[in-house]
């Protein structure tokens, strides 16, 4: 008999949208339910180009625009191999920020168009459900100050939300808006099921190519 397939579950959001907290909760619950789940994010820290990326976050070092778009995707297709090889097994993975964040991040930089920035991703396996955790400019402050890391300010992190907006008229990928101002164990609630589903919907298909 044939493995099914693992699904691919995607959480995205501006800074403090909860989305590490979710990922977390939901593992926790796919697993004590009985079904293989690993999480995953990204950026991988851990890897040679994560550490370029790390360093570059921390402000440790400067890296060309360009060029830093370039390390986040290669630091997604570097696991490209181990993420296909664990679908294929029947995990599925929860993966705290994917392609989505890489352009809607660059893509808020001066002189960067939203396909210039796609274009290194296109290919990577297609989630089959992106859950966007949506939190107000307003409702992120009141979970504490932004921290030291490159990106956290107010003014930046609109200009991502609005490229976020952008990315999810693209009919072509499964996007699923969370309402993450609720309390931490209604916003699982609702990603548990939504997860749920998407795993039960995968199971027999493919996995697919990212905007291809
Ligand atoms: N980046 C990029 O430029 N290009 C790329 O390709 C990729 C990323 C992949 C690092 O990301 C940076 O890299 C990021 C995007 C960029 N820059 N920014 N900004 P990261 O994922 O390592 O770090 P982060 O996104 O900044 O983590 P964030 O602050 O982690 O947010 P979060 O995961 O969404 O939130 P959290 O840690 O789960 O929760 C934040 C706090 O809120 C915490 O105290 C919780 O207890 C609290 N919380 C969570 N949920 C709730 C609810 N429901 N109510 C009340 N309080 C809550």
């Amino acid at each position: 008999m044939t493995c099914r397939r693992g699904a691919l579950i995607v959480l995205e959001g501006v800074d403090k949208a909860g989305k590490t907290t979710q990922c977390n909760k939901l593992v926790q619950a796919l697993q004590d339910s009985g079904r293989q789940t690993e999480m995953m994010k990204f950026p991988e820290r851990t890897t040679k180009i994560g550490q370029l990326i790390n360093s570059y976050l921390e402000n440790k070092s400067n890296l060309e625009d360009h060029t830093v778009h370039l390390l986040f995707s290669a630091n997604r297709w570097e696991l490209v191999p181990l993420m296909k090889e664990k679908l294929e097994q029947g995990i599925n993975l929860v993966v705290d920020r994917y392609a989505f964040s890489g352009v809607a991040f660059t893509s808020a930089k001066p002189g960067f168009s939203l396909d210039w920035c796609m274009n290194p991703d296109m290919g990577l396996p297609k989630p089959d459900l992106v859950m966007f955790l949506q939190l107000s400019p307003t409702e992120a402050a009141q979970r504490g100050q932004f921290g030291t890391e490159r990106y956290e300010t107010t003014v930046f992190q609109k200009a991502v939300q609005q490229k976020f907006e952008l990315l999810m008229k693209d009919p072509s990928v499964k996007w699923q808006v969370i309402d993450a101002a609720r309390n931490i164990e209604d916003v699982h609630a609702d990603i548990k099921n939504h997860s749920v589903d998407a795993i039960n919907a995968a199971e027999n298909e493919p996995i697919g190519e990212l905007w291809k």
